[in-house]
């Protein structure tokens, strides 16, 4: 049986993508807190983990794995999970899973940032909120009609996806203008092991 130990922050949504994959695919996992504050992603011992210095990561059999998309890939690689079933529906999940991380994310994630972190200019926030909303519109506009966004069952797309969309309060942004991302909120957070992604992670002891 593998073994898996889990670096990241609770305040991190690429680490929560990953504590979600891990409950969802039912793989129990040790969890370390990297206080990126006190500069522990940036320590001689961290940066053999992850060149970049940068939470998460996952050491799966003693190999550290970084990068949440392609961890999940990897996840869902070794359990033959949340990766569709033909080469076609294969593709379409990779196209989401680099769009989640080329729009949806920076949308999302830079505008919570820069408000709740970083105390950012206000052109800086509309900037990074516009990307947002525009990733959010094109996600309606995907899942209007459909359960999941490629084929019948959901996949690390849906997964990457959901937890960032789980953020867009934090980015001041309303999903009531979206319902078809709220109706499909609702089918992931009733899948076997799914938890809240404000609440999937340990929070360390204050
Ligand atoms: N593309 C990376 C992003 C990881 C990332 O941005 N991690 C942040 C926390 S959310 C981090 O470790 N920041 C500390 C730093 O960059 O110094 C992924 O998806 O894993």
């Amino acid at each position: 049986m593998s073994s898996y130990t889990l670096y990241g922050t609770f305040l991190s949504m690429p680490c929560v993508k990953i504590g979600l994959m891990l409950d969802l695919c039912g793989l129990a996992y040790d969890y370390k807190h990297v206080n990126l504050r006190a500069g522990e992603s940036k320590t001689p011992d961290f940066l053999k983990l992850n060149k970049w210095g940068q939470v998460p990561v996952l050491v799966a059999d003693g190999v550290p794995m970084t990068q949440s998309g392609a961890t999940l890939l990897d996840l869902a690689a070794k359990t033959g999970k949340f990766d569709g079933t033909t080469p076609a529906e294969k593709q379409q999940i990779r196209e989401w899973l680099f769009w989640e991380a080329d729009l949806m994310y920076p949308g999302i994630a830079s505008t919570r940032a820069q408000r709740l972190f970083y105390n950012g200019a206000p052109d800086v926030i509309a900037f990074f909120k516009g990307r947002g909303e525009r990733a959010l519109g094109m996600l309606n506009e995907a899942l209007t009609g459909k359960e999941y966004l490629v084929g019948a069952q959901p996949s690390v797309a849906d997964i990457a996806c959901f937890v960032t969309a789980a953020y867009a309060g934090d980015a001041e942004i309303s999903l009531d203008a979206y319902p078809a991302i709220q109706s499909w909120m609702t089918r992931m957070a009733a899948l076997p092991g799914m938890k809240t992604p404000q609440d999937a992670l340990p929070r360390p002891a204050a």
